[in-house]
């Protein structure tokens, strides 16, 4: 492999590579240029410096025939990458040096790029952080996903209300991307299935191309680099039709190019339901069949046949979103290599792995044998199949588990019966997915389930997003910890150093600063320094309850009222996310936040006790200067129900404690930093089952709760609303009668854990000492320990490093 780059890189020649793109690329002339044309000067340059590792990586995986991975994912939650990759490539200090002998601030050209939110949250961030962590270990991997036109939409409040506006991020191009015009597959829909000679064959009735677009993702220190694949699809010429065009009939000629182009037009905004689309599974199988495609290709390249494929490739599945990869794995070799159908879905089992994200029925793909049948009737017949061999498997079984059950095709199953390995994302989901989810999968596969809990990038979460804190680090510990994360460790021996927890706090201080500037900047949102910053940011979700924090802080605002001068901890409350547009309690509980927030943060007894601050537009561009700035993180889901979080780990690795109940990965954050440094409250698991067969438990908790009556008589009063004082009824009366995801029951529990916070937080010394501890035990949650094991559990990968 080449020497790397960035050693040798000079400010000088960094800086002569800028004004040659700015020249060249931009086409600009320095006097002339805008923020615009620097940021694309600045990422060509940076990009240059990306091809040298990149081809040297995939040369290398070439001439050495490595297994590689192709993670297929419908979502890559990326954000910005100039200063990621910047980082990456050791470059950032020499960029900004550069730049700034051409009078240009590295900050501000960077903060003019979009982000890519080609994702909705935890799962497409953590595809994000897993393709920067497989280049960081040496991971031979592609990423394939869509290149969608249009990401996550905007949000926006009018009246406090959430609104949506279509996200563009590709409006001024994107300069990270190689367009490979050669690279296209053709991917069939619909038509029919005939039988010729004995074989199977089927006859699309449509082809729609996909066209690839690949961007290098380099590794830290730039040793190895991946790429990740995006398809886009483009309308083939024979989709316009020439003869209504030339009869003048010029809409009905571009309307199926107008279906073509609709596949990687736009993401789905939901994040955890399934609309049973056409459009969705269209989607889905046209990035499924684009990348099984490329892997068969590229596989053939240098094997004479297909019989080895699980000796070269392993394909995991993020989600079900493409478990069709299954039955398209399994078409090819049968009707296109002369499989025989065992054989084909035995080595396709070898090849696949499925990764489970989530236990919420309403989130778990169902697609009708209609829709099936229209859209992929080869792809039927082969599930049939399965399901035929999968109840065999289960010979005396009176209820046989079914792949298809009534009219509706279940995906999980299919992806679980398809795969060799399943993969919950933190220990405790991966035992409910045993035992809830796939029980009779587990009885016939009993080693085919394994956990391997989420983790996130070091890289982005902690060296980008908190300078001061990595420096800080890097100075007390010395360099390394970036590829070592368990060093962090190293910083226990300071924990009790008053010096340290002081030049701790100061991170914490300047990060609160960073933060409270770009608020104001960005949103003129006023963020006091001052306060303790209590952050709920996440998508919005009645099992997320973030209905709980907002209902506890108007117990909050009361007690401050009837007693002002009681010694209280100033707060500032943050909340940040977005609701699925078709989610109407969860735009019920937004309003209600925006609403809370009108009358407290304008209330002139508590203001300066008490703040709630609603940023619009959450993305991971926010949560890098949120995050850092935060002392306390709200992950309070219901028990049983968030099936790992990853921002639980993002703040806990800045140094922020968590209150939180034993749910997904929190479980193993309180292990890791130890039940001392962690705010637990609520009902177990067991405890919700329990709880949720009592008839009227939530009305026996709130008449328990002195406080919790007083809240929701207030909000059912119009306290919050005067101009609409039954806005909320459906909320309160839902709490009385139903409460599924039981706030109520939870309610004093939570408020005790927040009395408990307010009281640590009083004694600096004690709050500071915790949250370094949390630091410092955080290793764990480090991506690439994720990414290594999925290499040596489900992969069966070795590094190239
Ligand atoms: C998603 O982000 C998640 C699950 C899912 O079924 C669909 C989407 Cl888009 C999340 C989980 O809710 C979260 O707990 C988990 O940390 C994350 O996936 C990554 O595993």
């Amino acid at each position: 492999m080449t020497e790397h780059t960035s050693p040798e890189t000079s400010v000088a020649s960094f800086r002569s590579s800028l004004l040659k793109h700015l020249q060249f690329t931009a086409g600009k002339d320095p006097k002339h240029s805008t923020v615009f044309d620097w940021r694309i000067a600045l990422s060509h340059t940076l990009r240059d410096h990306a091809v040298d590792p990149w081809f040297a990586s995939t040369r290398r995986t070439w001439d050495e025939d490595r297994k590689r991975v192709y993670y297929l994912s419908m979502e890559f939650l990326i954000g910005r990458l100039t200063e990621d990759l910047a980082i990456n490539l050791g470059l950032r200090d020499i960029a900004a040096e550069a730049l700034e002998s051409l009078g240009v601030d590295f900050e501000t050209v960077a903060s003019e790029e979009p982000d890519a939110a080609l994702g909705n949250g935890g799962l497409g961030r953590l595809a994000a952080c897993y393709l920067e962590s497989m280049a960081t270990v040496g991971c031979p991997a592609y990423g394939y996903g869509l290149r969608y036109e249009h990401g996550l939409f905007e949000q926006s409040f009018k009246d406090g209300r959430q609104q949506e506006n279509p996200e563009n991020w590709l409006a001024h191009g994107n300069p990270w991307d190689y367009a490979r015009p050669e690279t296209v597959y053709g991917v069939g829909f619909g038509g029919d299935v005939y039988e010729e000679n004995g074989v199977l064959r089927w006859q699309p009735g449509t082809h729609v191309q996909a066209q690839a677009f690949d961007s290098p993702v380099v590794g830290y220190g730039g040793k190895w680099a991946n790429t990740l694949r995006l398809w886009a699809a483009t309308p083939n010429a024979d989709l316009f039709d020439l003869g209504r065009f030339n009869s003048g009939d010029f809409a009905a000629a571009a309307e199926p190019e107008a279906l073509a182009r609709s596949l990687s037009r736009v993401l789905y905004p939901n994040d955890t339901t399934d609309g049973g689309k056409q459009l969705r599974l269209s989607q889905e199988y046209f990035l499924t069949s684009a990348s099984v495609q490329d892997i068969v290709r590229r596989h053939l390249v240098n094997h004479d046949s297909l019989e080895n494929l699980d000796a070269h490739v392993a394909i995991q599945m993020n989600d079900t979103h493409p478990a069709i990869a299954g039955p398209e794995l399994i078409r090819i070799l049968v009707d296109e290599h002369g499989f025989d159908f065992d054989r084909a879905t035995d080595l396709s089992t070898l090849v696949l792995g499925y990764t489970n994200h989530t236990l919420l029925p309403e989130a778990l793909e169902r697609w009708t044998v209609g829709l099936m049948r229209n859209v992929l009737p080869r792809h039927l017949q082969i599930i049939e199949r399965l399901d035929q061999k999968f109840v065999e498997l289960q010979a005396g079984s009176h209820h046989p588990a079914r792949l298809i059950s009534g009219d509706q095709v279940n995906m999980g199953d299919l992806a679980f019966t398809t795969s060799h390995r399943v993969n919950g994302v933190s220990a405790l989901h991966t035992e409910l997915v045993r035992t809830e989810l796939f029980p009779a999968h587990d009885a016939l596969h009993p080693d085919r389930i394994v956990n391997i809990t989420n983790g996130i990038t070091p890289r982005r979460w902690l060296k980008l997003a908190n300078p001061a804190l990595a420096d800080l680090i890097t100075k007390t510990i010395g360099e390394g910890w970036e590829t070592d994360l368990d060093r962090l460790r190293e910083l226990e021996a300071h924990a009790d150093d008053p010096a340290f927890l002081n030049a701790f706090a100061q991170t914490k201080l300047a990060a609160k600063e960073r933060f409270s500037q770009w608020l104001k900047e960005e949103h003129d949102l006023d963020l006091p320094t001052n306060a303790l910053v209590d952050s709920q940011v996440k998508r919005m979700h009645e099992y997320k309850r973030q209905l709980l924090n907002i209902l506890w802080t108007i117990a909050h605002y009361q007690r401050i009222k009837r007693d002002p001068n009681a010694g209280w901890v100033p707060r500032v409350k943050i909340f940040a996310g977005k609701a699925a547009p078709s989610y109407h309690t969860a735009k019920d509980i937004i309003k209600l936040i925006n609403d809370v927030a009108e009358v407290v943060n304008n209330d002139p007894e508590t203001q300066h006790l008490l703040r709630i601050v609603f940023p619009p537009n959450y993305n991971v561009t926010m949560a890098e200067k949120l995050i850092p700035a935060s002392d306390l993180s709200e992950q309070i889901s219901t028990a049983g129900m968030e099936a790992s979080g990853t921002g639980n780990m993002k703040f806990a690795l800045n140094g922020a404690l968590t209150i939180g109940t034993l749910d997904g990965a929190n479980v193993e954050i309180r292990e890791h930093v130890g039940a001392d440094n962690f705010f637990l409250f609520g009902l177990t698991t067991e405890e919700v089952a329990q709880r949720r067969s009592q008839r009227g438990h939530s009305r026996a908790a709130i008449e328990k709760s002195q406080a919790l009556q007083d809240i929701l008589q207030a909000v059912a009063e119009g306290t919050f609303s005067p101009d609409e004082p039954y806005r909320f009824g459906q909320l309160v009366d839902n709490m009385w009668n139903s409460d599924w995801f039981l706030v109520a029951s939870d309610f004093d529990d939570y408020d005790r854990a927040q009395q408990e916070v307010e009281e640590a937080y009083r004694d600096t010394a004690r709050w500071n000492r915790m949250a370094v501890l949390n630091i410092a035990r955080m290793g764990y949650f480090s991506s690439d320990r994720s990414v290594r094991e999925y290499m040596t559990e489900v992969w069966g990968v070795e590094s190239a490093l």
